[in-house]
């Protein structure tokens, strides 16, 4: 019989799919839709095993589903714009737009030997001019309704990619997410998308989706960050001006011992004193600088100094001088606070640092004032020296005290949400420019739709960093204003890449239209993506930004639903077995240290060395090459191997005997249909015990493989039904039966989506003419799951003491009788009086007896 090679069969049957175009996906509008997708990739080059692994869960979705019936849209595309590519042709002199292709080209190919079944004439990157053509239209759309803007800001800078980046894109560290840079901060004229128009609208929207992680939409709900409190506004001492602060504990009102306001704020120099201005100046110019993190860092004294003003507390016309403060930022509420040093753990330290009064407004229940204060006191309690609202209880006096204010005219209840607006300017080459064009005599306008798209130029100069690329094309950058025609200058930024990101699910519904962005009706009828599949790191980029995008085309009619991923599943990490030394800490290859199973040790230094499973990597040295695993393995092994490792959400450790565990497992299937080829059994038709035995195995199988891959998502446990299938079907080999057939046409037909041209082979071996992909997903046959006899589980008080075979249908009583009379129950409950008998259908009975 011939061997399994899948070096030889992988690429046939590839070939035979395409020609067959097996993978088209259908149009059929009788079917039911599903859509699968997994977050496109940026083309760097070379697959890596996060990517095998992504792909492979959502192409076994997308079989299943197929096989069920459905018409299953599963496309594959590229995030394409970026700063690798741009940095390759610096450093390499390749042009962005060629490094990228060649990189397609090479990843395409990859993706095709993993025997994915994706639809590639729906194939679409986000650097074509015939999608970011559509990117450019979105920009102009939201710039109409109001939602794209320019403004000076202080904004993140990278100085190692030398552009900006949005604060979604800056680690709690402070540093880049792409560079790893520590960020500066620098003010420019930048373009933004006003997301914070939709911040509640996000926000409560997670409700509705049921399929999603927990964790994620934490995380979202945490980055969008609502807080409810009061606005209120304090009069200053010889000045029309007031200042308002946003406060989330209004209670704490007659607490206030000091206002602060951001040194960035604009009342800063007008509220100043001659006398104090020239340190506020200087703290002004030292704080600017810093980044956020920098600013609030907890390990260093808090800086700060009074301008020489007071304000009025309009509650109790107490004075309470203006300080300007590290803590307090420009761009959250207001910009400004009051200072309630015995209630808040910053303003506490504040005050004991520049000696500023700490007054106590809220007491602990029972207990009353504490003297001294060690720290602040955070905890609700009741109100003391607040004149009409002592004796409440602080939670509720919260409202209370809005409401006066906003009786009295001092303020009023607010809503104060974290998230910032979403800036998009990148002043680099490789991105979709921004269609807006400025005129010195009309402002700023945008491009006429019809001039779209506006072609990123190919003759660039991209020696260096530094100054934008584009913004040295005197000749690209020269253009006709639009409105009055004399000479204006095109905008030089690029777009976040992200942007391109965020709706590139809605064009693969359409994905070939070149006369608008979409076809509303398409995208109606295909989107929601019933199952999206990516890496959690896009838990609130990516995420977030996508659903926003969506919501903006839904208020503009475009399209009629609100949130893009029904379904959401973040895979977890594929790591590889890695060597640490001990001591400098150094990362090594398996070829650097001896005796990796014993006490490992770096060779060179003789260093004791750690090993441990971390997320492969390059610099880490603890990678796994796809290409390496097909070549020796195949697709349908390195599939299997993935699928069955771990559970998609957790994170899978690379294992070399588990690979080859899945390869002999194929290897298995292989032969037993070769055997069955060999000597087909006889059909013969009375069902005796075993044969029935057979047959609920291969129902169970259907069931628990149909439920694993389309309610839960467990390949692991599937593969293990699977393989529970194989050697049931292995041992009945050479007996006559009726449902050996059966056996192996099931498991060949649930194998398929896992192996898919393993399944393929085997399935025209046996003389099918179809391929096996376009099979009915096999139902279960309840009547074959009923068991005849079960084993019955006997404990005397509460111990097991045996198992009998029983009847599965008889009643309590019949069974208790059963036990009774078993070599267990002569032993046991002889001569015993039975308290009572506490039964687990189908399962045990446990005998409880007098003492
Ligand atoms: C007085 C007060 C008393 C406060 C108290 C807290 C406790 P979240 O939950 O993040 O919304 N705050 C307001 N604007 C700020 C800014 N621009 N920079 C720094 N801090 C600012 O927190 C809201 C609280 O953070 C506000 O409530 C304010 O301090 C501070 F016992 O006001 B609170
Ligand atoms: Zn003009």
């Amino acid at each position: 019989p011939p061997r399994y090679q899948p070096a030889e069969l992988e690429p046939r049957w590839q070939k035979v799919w395409r020609e067959q175009e097996l993978d088209k996906t259908s149009t059929n509008s009788q079917q039911p839709k599903y859509y699968a997708l997994s977050m496109f990739p940026y083309p760097s080059g070379n697959l890596h095993m996060g990517h095998v692994r992504n792909y492979t869960i959502t192409d076994v979705i997308a079989r299943v589903r197929r096989m069920q019936g459905y018409r299953v849209l599963h496309p594959m595309g590229w995030d394409a714009f970026g700063l690798p590519a741009e940095n390759a042709a610096i450093d390499r002199g390749i042009h962005p737009a060629r490094w990228t292709e060649s990189n397609i080209a090479n990843m395409r190919r990859q993706l095709q030997s993993l025997g994915l079944s994706y639809d590639w004439g729906w194939e679409l990157a986000s650097c074509q001019p015939q999608y970011y053509r559509w990117t450019q239209w979105l920009f102009l759309q939201m710039w109409q309704m109001g939602l794209a803007y320019q403004k000076s800001a202080q904004v993140n800078w990278d100085p190692v990619d030398q552009t900006v980046l949005a604060n979604e894109q800056v680690d709690s560290e402070g540093r880049s997410w792409r560079s790893g840079a520590q960020v500066e901060q620098k003010l420019l004229k930048q373009w933004f998308l006003r997301i914070t128009n939709y911040a509640e609208a996000l926000l409560k929207d997670l409700d509705q989706l049921s399929g999603w992680p927990e964790r994620v939409k934490t995380m979202q709900a945490n980055w969008i960050g609502r807080s409810t409190g009061a606005y209120l506004e304090f009069p200053v001492v010889g000045h029309d001006e007031k200042i308002a602060v946003f406060t989330t504990r209004p209670d704490t009102v007659f607490g206030v011992s000091y206002l602060v306001l951001a040194p960035e704020h604009p009342l800063v120099s007008a509220l100043t004193a001659p006398s104090h201005r020239l340190r506020v100046q200087e703290l002004c110019q030292e704080l600017t600088n810093l980044s956020v993190e920098e600013r609030t860092a907890n390990d260093q004294p808090q800086r700060g100094v009074p301008l020489g003003t007071e304000a009025v507390n309009p509650f109790n016309q107490q004075r309470a001088p203006i300080w300007i403060a590290d803590y307090v930022l420009y761009e959250y509420g207001t910009g400004a606070v009051m200072g309630v040093p015995a209630h808040d753990e910053r303003d506490f330290s504040f005050a004991q640092q520049y000696d500023l009064p700490i007054t106590q407004v809220i007491v602990p229940p029972g207990v009353g004032e504490i003297t001294p204060l060690q720290k602040a006191y955070t905890e609700p309690g009741i109100l003391i020296h607040s004149g009409e609202f002592d004796g409440l209880e602080s939670p509720i006096t919260k409202e209370k005290i809005t409401q006066t204010a906003q009786e009295r005219g001092w303020g009023e209840q607010r809503v104060q949400y974290r998230l910032r607006d979403w800036l998009i300017s990148r002043q680099r080459y490789w991105g979709v420019p921004i269609p807006m064009i400025h005129c010195d005599h009309c402002g700023v306008l945008p491009v006429p739709a019809s001039d779209l798209p506006v072609l990123l130029p190919e003759n660039i100069n991209l020696s260096g960093r530094g100054l934008s690329p584009l913004a040295q094309l005197t000749e690209w950058v020269q253009v006709p204003c639009p409105e009055c025609g004399r000479p204006a200058r095109r905008e030089t930024d690029t777009m976040d890449t992200f942007i391109d990101s965020s709706w590139y699910f809605l064009r693969f519904a359409d994905a070939n239209n070149d006369q608008g962005i979409f076809d509303p009706e398409k995208v109606n009828d295909w989107l929601p993506v019933d199952q999206y599949v990516g890496g959690i790191e896009h838990a609130i980029l990516h995420l977030l930004y996508s659903r926003f995008i969506t919501k903006v085309l839904r208020d503009q009619g475009l399209i009629n639903f609100g949130e893009p991923f029904q379904r959401l599943l973040t895979q977890g990490m594929v790591q590889g077995l890695t060597y640490k030394t001990v001591q400098t800490g150094r990362y090594l290859t398996p070829e650097q240290v001896i005796d990796p199973q014993g006490e490992c040790r770096d060779r060179e230094t003789n260093e004791p060395v750690a090993i441990f499973y971390e997320k492969m990597s390059k610099s880490k040295y603890n990678g796994v090459d796809p290409e390496q695993v097909l070549g020796k393995y195949g697709a349908d092994t390195a599939r299997m191997f993935i699928l069955f490792k771990a559970p998609p959400e957790k994170d899978l450790e690379w294992d070399d005997a588990d690979v080859e565990g899945q390869f002999r497992f194929l290897n298995r299937v292989w032969r037993l249909v070769q055997n069955y080829q060999e000597h087909p059994p006889k059909n013969t038709s009375d069902a005796t015990g075993a044969e029935r035995n057979l047959r609920r195995v291969i129902h169970q199988t259907i069931q628990a493989v149909t439920s694993d891959t389309t309610e839960e998502y467990q390949f692991n446990t599937a593969i293990a039904s699977l393989m529970k299938l194989t050697n049931e079907l292995t041992d009945y080999q050479g007996t006559n039966s009726g449902f050996f057939d059966e056996g192996i046409q099931v498991l060949l037909t649930l194998l398929a989506p896992f192996a898919p041209h393993l399944a393929e082979e085997l399935w025209h071996q046996l003389g099918h003419k179809g391929s096996i992909h376009r099979q009915p997903w096999p139902l279960v046959d309840k009547s074959a799951l009923v068991v005849d006899e079960i084993p019955l589980v006997i404990q005397i008080m509460g111990k097991t003491r045996g198992t009998i075979p029983a009847p599965s249908q008889a009643d309590q009583a019949t069974l208790e009788q059963l036990a009774k009379d078993s070599d267990v129950g002569q032993r046991y409950l002889q001569n015993q009086t039975i308290k009572k008998v506490i039964y687990v259908p189908g399962k045990l009975l446990n005998f409880v007896l007098e003492p």
